[in-house]
């Protein structure tokens, strides 16, 4: 590392210049490090907040494969819980899928998403590896070259750039990665026309298992975090601003719709967190421009209904650093080349996925974007005929577990 000062701004040097200190960007930042590559994680926010900010929750069974293959999984062995069971609650009444015993047989480790963060990042600055707080990178400059720049503010204000050999981008849906793509990039985008009030409570799980509930109302999610705390999600209409409703109002309709009169009661708790979620889902393509290369959400965002994104990300980051220790330290730059395809087939497959779950969790007669009457009518009556499908065949069982618990 060389640091040097041009006119009033400061200059640093790196090999890999990784954008963001999420899931995708500790994770490879992990992986680079252990490998004897010289690299730096720049973060826009402190650290106390990148540790605490609650997501997902959800670990798909290759995550822990690829956390475990690298020494990053004591934390999710020790405190995450092996999960393998939805419950999906219907006017018709309820069935449950072990979906751990279905499929591949793969179970989810509940985990959240902070816990994990901050396992990564402890493992990484135990290791010696470098990382920036409170530093946001403005822009990524000639990415077409071998030798791209990324200009930075630090918490006060000050600039600062950070010249690499490749810089990847893991600084989310709306960083400066995406913001720095070449002009004519694709990005594939799509609106589901559905909004989730998004919960995290103060309370125990109420039931032992996923609970997806398709009421009259609209959908509602149960889904466990921790011994104390739980994860809901309300389907609210759109534009509802995040505080609009009360936590009476809340219970009662997270009761009323998980159908808690004929199932069991719910355990009330506060309301820690709430915030607003339009589920959109878009892929850029391709993921590498010349030396920027994209990773995680700032790549692809799948709508949270299916729990993908942080899966994802620890999948794409662990292919783009063995791409980067094969150009860097072996002069390869065949998985390099193919970085981009290869994410882009298990990205897409997350998307669909997705997609198919939205359908099934959520009545288009609800969905003011889902076109006339008779046409919401007919796929209404489709989705019911799905959720009958999923209750009764044992072959549309395997296929959801298998595209549930993979990616
Ligand atoms: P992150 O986690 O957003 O981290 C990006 C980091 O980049 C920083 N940053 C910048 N730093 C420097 N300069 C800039 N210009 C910057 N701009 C941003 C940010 O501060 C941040 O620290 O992205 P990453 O690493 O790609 O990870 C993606 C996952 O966080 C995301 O996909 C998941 O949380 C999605 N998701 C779920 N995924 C699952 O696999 N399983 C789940 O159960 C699950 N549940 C969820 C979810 C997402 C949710 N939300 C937020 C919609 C539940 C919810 C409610």
């Amino acid at each position: 590392m060389t640091e040097r000062q041009t006119n009033r701004t400061v200059e640093e040097t790196a090999d890999v210049v990784i954008l963001g200190a999420g899931p995708a960007g500790l994770t490879l930042g992990n992986l680079l490090h252990a490998a004897g590559i010289d690299c730096v994680v720049l973060e826009r926010a402190d650290r106390a907040h990148v540790q605490t900010r609650a997501r997902a929750g959800f670990l798909a069974a290759n995550t822990v494969r690829v956390l475990d293959r690298h020494g990053l999984a004591a934390g999710l062995h020790r405190r995450g819980q092996p999960h393998g069971t939805c419950e999906f609650r219907t006017e018709n009444g309820s069935f449950r899928l072990d979906y751990g015993a279905l499929g591949r047989r793969e179970l989810h480790t509940v985990y959240p998403q902070q816990d994990l963060v901050d396992d990564l990042l402890t493992h990484y600055l135990e290791a010696g590896g470098r990382i920036a707080f409170g530093t946001e990178a403005q822009s990524v400059r000639d990415a077409a070259g071998p030798n791209p720049t990324v200009d930075v503010r630090d918490a006060e204000g000050r600039p600062g750039r950070w010249r690499a050999r490749y810089v990847a981008g893991c600084d989310g849906r709306h960083g400066a990665a995406r913001r720095s793509l070449p002009a004519g990039t694709l990005r594939h985008q799509r609106d589901h026309g559905v909004s989730w009030l998004g919960l995290i409570a103060e309370a125990p799980p109420s039931l032992d298992a996923v609970g997806y509930a398709m009421h009259p109302d609209g959908f509602a999610g149960h889904m466990a975090r921790t011994a104390d705390i739980t994860r809901y999600y309300l389907q609210c209409e759109r534009g509802t601003p995040a505080d609009a409703w009360s936590e009476d109002r809340i219970w009662a309709a997270l009761d009323r719709r998980m159908g808690a009169a004929e199932h069991g009661p719910l355990r009330h708790g506060r309301i820690l967190q709430r915030s607003v979620i339009d589920l959109e889902s878009d892929v850029v393509e391709p993921l590498r421009h010349g030396s920027l290369l994209l990773a995680g959400d700032a790549a692809s965002l799948p709508a949270p209904a299916a729990a993908k994104g942080a899966n994802l990300a620890v999948l794409e980051a662990e292919l783009l650093a063995e791409a980067l220790v094969d150009e860097l330290s072996h002069d390869d730059s065949r998985a390099l080349d193919r970085y981009s395809e290869r994410c882009l087939q298990h990205i897409w497959r997350a998307q669909e996925f997705a997609h198919w779950m939205i359908q099934l969790l959520h009545s288009p007669l609800l969905n003011p974007t889902a076109g006339p009457a008779e046409e919401s009518f007919f796929h209404e009556s489709m989705r019911r005929a799905r959720v009958e499908s999923l209750r009764t065949s044992r072959t549309h069982q395997d296929w959801f577990a298998e595209n549930y618990v993979g990616i």
